[in-house]
């Protein structure tokens, strides 16, 4: 499935989505929603904003790893906070061992169009606040190190809420680095929520 969907779950909803990153792609698309085997249960009071994005990897760059990789990310909003899981497979053999960069951009993901998905999305350019501080804590970052099966996982943790939109989970070629620079845009997966 190629796709993004939004949708407001209850906790036990939440969980299922979260478990669907836990495990393999393949066998996640097949598996019902519920708490996989290994999960710990965490109590969710009242509803929780959920964005989900599954399928293949755009490529934005020829000659990258990412031609037949695919993603799962789930963007679970509660109260101020924000928390992004990004799970990637199929990333080719020759990149095991590395580390890309990946972030969440305030534009859409498109084929081909890597300038199309903008820049990062910065809670405090969104907001207007200044100085504009860029790092971890203000932007959603995803880097992930490749294992050598190609697949590799990530997550992160923010203290506020990304506006809705349609947006993209860009991966660069080189880790991030404290600027928030990572290289040429190789790949995205669109995550769209309102
Ligand atoms: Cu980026």
């Amino acid at each position: 499935m190629t796709g993004t969907v939004r949708c407001v779950l209850a906790a036990v909803g939440v969980l299922g989505v979260i478990g669907v990153l836990a495990g393999p792609v393949a066998a996640a698309q097949k598996r019902p929603p519920g708490v996989p085997p290994g999960e710990v249960a965490i109590p969710v009071a009242g509803k929780t904003d959920v964005a989900t994005s599954n399928g293949p990897l755009r490529v934005l760059a020829p000659h990258g790893p990412f031609g037949s990789a695919r993603a799962v990310i789930v963007m679970v909003s509660q109260g101020p906070r924000t928390t992004v899981r990004l799970k990637v497979t199929g990333v080719g053999r020759t990149a095991a061992g590395r580390t890309f960069g990946a972030h969440l951009h305030t534009g859409p993901c498109v084929a081909g169009d890597g300038a199309a998905a903008g820049p990062h999305y910065n809670t405090d350019v969104i907001n207007g606040h200044k100085p504009v501080r860029v790092d971890h804590e203000r932007e959603i970052w995803l880097d992930f190190t490749v294992g050598p099966s190609g697949a590799a996982t990530a997550s992160t943790a923010v203290r506020f809420v990304p506006r809705p939109g349609d947006r993209a989970v860009v991966v660069h070629e080189h880790a991030t680095d404290h600027h928030g620079t990572a290289g040429a845009r190789l790949a995205c997966l669109p995550l769209s929520w309102d």
